[in-house]
């Protein structure tokens, strides 16, 4: 059993991992503690856990860095800091398994970097974007740089730096910051029966998709369609491709959509 601070909660459901921030109190700022208890739940998802879903309790996902910590840092220890940040959001995103994010009110700074890790994100309509780095005349610590303009490019990442824009939930989902808009509170729930499927899929190809896609992206063209033949190579050989492949054509298997 992991030893984890009340500002974290972990239960399964079936096989499905639920972790919720639970410092409402603060709108599910982040300290040390918090981030270091993301590293530890995300290094130690159970065997036999298929998806993981992070939420937040209360009205906000998450304000992000707790910024009362802020000011007792020198330079040495706020680049520590930083890797302290990537070393557990890391963990979310090349775990063992997807995570899906469900969003409300807050998600700000360090939040948003918390559900730019995460491979699916859902936005209640409460949802709100910001980096209030740039006014609060710091940089973003927690990944946002890289994993940010993946979603939204790096001209949007710039204005929201730099003019302090705020993205609602529905544009968020314009713009790439979620892939969903749900309705206020029913997001878990949502968040359930995608997770269910993620669950039901292969694990080479939720491997894949976790761990050698963002490779790919980041590769250069010839690099990253070499890697992925060898990767559908590799998929389609595992014993699990070749029965759910003959239960298509066997007419058993579900169609598309259904
Ligand atoms: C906090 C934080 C925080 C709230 N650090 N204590 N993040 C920000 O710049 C966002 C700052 N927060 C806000 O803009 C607002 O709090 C919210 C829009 C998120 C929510 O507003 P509201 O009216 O619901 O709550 P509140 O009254 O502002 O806050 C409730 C309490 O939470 C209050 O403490 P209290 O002791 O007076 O009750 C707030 O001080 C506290 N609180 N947010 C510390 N962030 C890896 S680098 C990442 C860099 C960043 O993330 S920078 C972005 C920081």
């Amino acid at each position: 059993m992991l030893s984890l601070p009340d500002t974290i909660q972990t239960t399964i459901q079936d096989n499905i991992l639920l972790v919720k921030l639970n410092r409402p109190e603060k709108r599910n700022a982040f300290n040390d503690e918090l981030v270091l208890a993301i590293e530890q739940v995300f290094a130690n998802v159970p065997a036999g856990i298929g998806c993981a879903i992070i939420y937040g309790e209360g009205k906000h996902f998450s304000a992000g860095l707790d910024l009362s910590a802020l000011t007792e840092r020198d330079a040495v220890q706020g680049l520590h800091h930083s890797r302290m940040w990537h070393r557990a959001l890391d963990r979310v995103q090349f775990g063992t398994v997807p995570v899906i994010a469900v969003l409300n009110g807050a998600c700000v700074g360090g939040g948003l970097e918390l559900a730019s890790a995460c491979h699916i994100r859902i936005a209640e309509t409460s949802t709100f974007y910001a980096l209030p780095e740039g006014q609060r005349g710091i940089f973003v610590g927690g990944g946002a740089s890289v994993r940010v303009p993946k979603l939204i490019g790096l001209a949007r990442m710039t204005d929201m730096m730099l003019t302090g824009r705020v993205y609602q939930a529905d544009e968020g989902m314009a713009i790439g910051l979620s892939q969903y808009v749900t309705d206020e509170g029913k997001g878990v729930e949502m968040a359930m029966e995608l997770a269910k499927k993620v669950a039901s899929n292969a694990g080479m190809t939720n491997y894949a998709l976790m761990h050698i896609l963002p490779r790919i992206v980041d590769s250069a063209q010839e690099q990253g369609l070499m890697m992925e033949s060898l990767t559908a190579a590799i998929a389609q050989n595992a014993p699990e491709a070749k029965a759910r492949l003959q239960e298509f054509l066997d007419g058993k298997a579900k169609k598309v959509g259904q």
